[in-house]
């Protein structure tokens, strides 16, 4: 996959990206990052990127020309392949894990990355083919939110994760969370491990860490269970949960 990211700030991006799963990535090839400074693209002497709002307010607007160039420019290097332009602005619609498992199966994204107080509209009509927000907070621009999205993405690009990291265990993948988690040493602080996890008996720990899922998911989640979905076993194993 090819990822263009387009933004006023393209030094925020040194880091995230050289790192573990994500530089092992581009190493193997499969994944391309390339970063665009918007700027590059302004079209008078002082490079100037933003103006004053029509209609008057407070805040500077992105102009949309340099954007509106950024893209072809990044397009214009990719002839054939299909291209999906998305900006991150806090009216978008809030990415989550099924909006990485679908762009994941893309062939090239463009990000753009807003700053100010927006971006001038005509872009969005004109390019943007989906606008994404990363939830209910208010952020500086767009530039970290395209740094989660790439990550998110970019594990499941088929070859990326090992089999050990893969992510037919994550946490979302079946829609609950994940259980406890312990290491050695087996007393810690007087805490003691959960002895069904010493015991040996795989089915029992099985049943165990379920519960706990369930139970958890129940306390901190219960927007994503639903007991209509849940089989007999979960069911039982929630009612268990309970007594506990
Ligand atoms: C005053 C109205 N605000 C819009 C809700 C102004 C505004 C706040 C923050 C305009 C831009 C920004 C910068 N944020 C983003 O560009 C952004 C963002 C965010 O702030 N939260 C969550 N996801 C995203 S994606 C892009």
């Amino acid at each position: 996959m090819k990822i263009d990211i387009l933004t006023l700030f393209p030094e925020m991006f040194a880091g995230p990206f050289d790192n573990s799963i994500i530089k092992r990535a581009k190493e193997k090839g499969m994944l391309e990052i390339c970063l665009t400074n918007i700027r590059d693209f302004a079209h008078d002497k002082h490079r100037i990127v933003d103006d004053y709002p029509f209609g008057g307010g407070s805040g500077m607007v992105m102009k949309p020309e340099p954007v509106f160039e950024a893209v072809e420019y990044v397009r214009g290097r990719d002839r054939g392949n299909s291209v999906k332009v998305i900006l991150l602005c806090p009216q978008g619609r809030v990415f989550n894990q099924e909006t990485a498992k679908r762009l994941a199966g893309e062939e090239h994204l463009v990000l753009i990355c807003g700053h100010y107080e927006g971006i001038d509209e005509r872009i969005r009509e004109l390019i943007v083919d989906e606008e994404l927000s990363i939830g209910d907070f208010v952020l500086t621009g767009g530039e970290i939110p395209a740094m989660v999205v790439v990550d998110a993405v970019s594990r499941l690009i088929p070859g990326v994760l090992g089999d050990e990291e893969s992510y037919v265990n994550d946490s979302f993948y079946d829609g609950i969370l994940e259980y406890p988690q312990y290491t050695r040493p087996r007393e810690f602080k007087g805490m003691e491990v959960p002895e069904v996890l010493l015991s040996g008996n795989h089915e029992k720990i099985r049943l165990w860490r379920r519960k706990m899922s369930l139970k958890r998911t129940k306390e901190r989640r219960p927007d994503l269970l639903k007991w209509e979905d849940l089989s007999p076993e979960d069911r039982k194993l929630l009612e268990q949960a309970k007594e506990d």
